[in-house]
């Protein structure tokens, strides 16, 4: 490993993330191309890429080669836009802005909006069912993997108990509830997939490394919802959708501001405790944990 910084593993992943999503969506000379303009316009619109970050990130504690994670990094990554695609329309969320452009049902129309999220989504499962030099065990269970964490059970789950509990009194377990299953799933899955990658792992360091993940998952939400109150860099490029319009309980809402940074940080150190039996392969996990805590957007 050459690279000593955040930066420098981020802009090694950016162009493995960027390259394979691109050859992974369908090309704008296809058929039908309205389609996939809006498949395409989503993706490559500048997201952070934290979950395929945090993917390679698992596989260099592991001692997997980059190049089997190209697939499963960006599987889970077309998962996330789908679901991005899906919160912002009428029906959910209601927002005209993402990533600082227009929303994909603002940018086309929202049939195009909805058909272009379900293109991305079933596009996630042949890009882990056709990734090259993994075995069959390992892109099987990748699948399931990426199957329940986006599903009923998983990322829709929380998605629907969200709108289940809106406009209801929440307490802590119960936002919590929803965010491991809304935001924390997709998170965690992506460790899971430099996990899976991996053929020979010790027990221990693949429960350590899920542990990391679900501290980081919710660590996540917990940094977006104080980054709404604070007020702020996070609205740039959003809109007032009705989630936030609605007055959901979030957690600075239920704990006061600096209790849910007391959270966040507490959660932050309990990823970095289960990172201390390995070695400095884990620094990009690492990093990332540290740089969650200080993101401002
Ligand atoms: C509609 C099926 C369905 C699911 C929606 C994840 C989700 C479930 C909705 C996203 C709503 C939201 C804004 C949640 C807050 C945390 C979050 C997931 C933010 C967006 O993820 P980032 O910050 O976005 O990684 P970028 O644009 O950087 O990729």
């Amino acid at each position: 490993m050459t690279d000593h910084t955040l930066d420098a593993f981020r802009s090694r992943c950016q162009a493995r993330i960027e390259s394979t999503l691109d050859a992974l969506l369908p090309p704008l000379t296809v058929q039908p191309t309205r389609l996939h303009e809006a498949m395409r316009y989503t993706v490559l619109a500048s997201g952070k890429r934290i979950r395929p970050l945090l993917a390679y990130a698992a596989g260099e504690a592991l001692g997997v080669d980059a190049e089997f994670l190209d697939r499963p990094a960006c599987a889970v990554e077309l998962i996330h836009a789908y679901s991005l695609i899906h919160d912002d329309l009428p029906s959910m969320d209601d927002d005209d802005l993402r990533r600082g452009r227009p929303t994909c049902h603002r940018a086309f129309d929202e049939a195009t909006a909805i058909l272009a999220g379900d293109a991305l989504q079933t596009l996630a499962f042949q890009a882990l069912a056709e990734a090259p030099g993994l075995s069959a065990e390992a892109r099987i269970r990748m699948v399931e993997t990426l199957a329940r964490a986006s599903g009923a059970r998983g990322m829709v789950g929380g998605q629907a108990m969200d709108l289940e509990a809106a406009g209801t009194p929440l307490n802590l377990a119960m936002l919590e509830n929803i965010h491991i299953h809304k935001t924390g799933a997709l998170i965690r899955t992506s460790v899971q997939m430099g996990i899976r990658a991996s053929g020979d792992l010790v027990p221990d360091h693949a429960e350590r490394l899920d542990h990391y993940a679900k501290c980081l998952g919710l660590a996540f939400q917990i940094q977006d919802d104080i980054l709404d109150v604070e007020g702020d860099t996070s609205m740039i490029g959003k809109t007032a959708g009705r989630d936030r319009q609605l007055d959901k309980a979030t957690y600075p809402a239920l704990v006061g501001l600096a209790g849910a940074k007391e959270m966040a940080s507490n959660l932050i150190d309990q990823a970095h405790t289960a990172l201390e039996v390995f070695d400095s392969g884990a620094d990009p996990l690492r990093w990332i944990a540290d740089a969650l805590l200080e993101r401002t957007a």
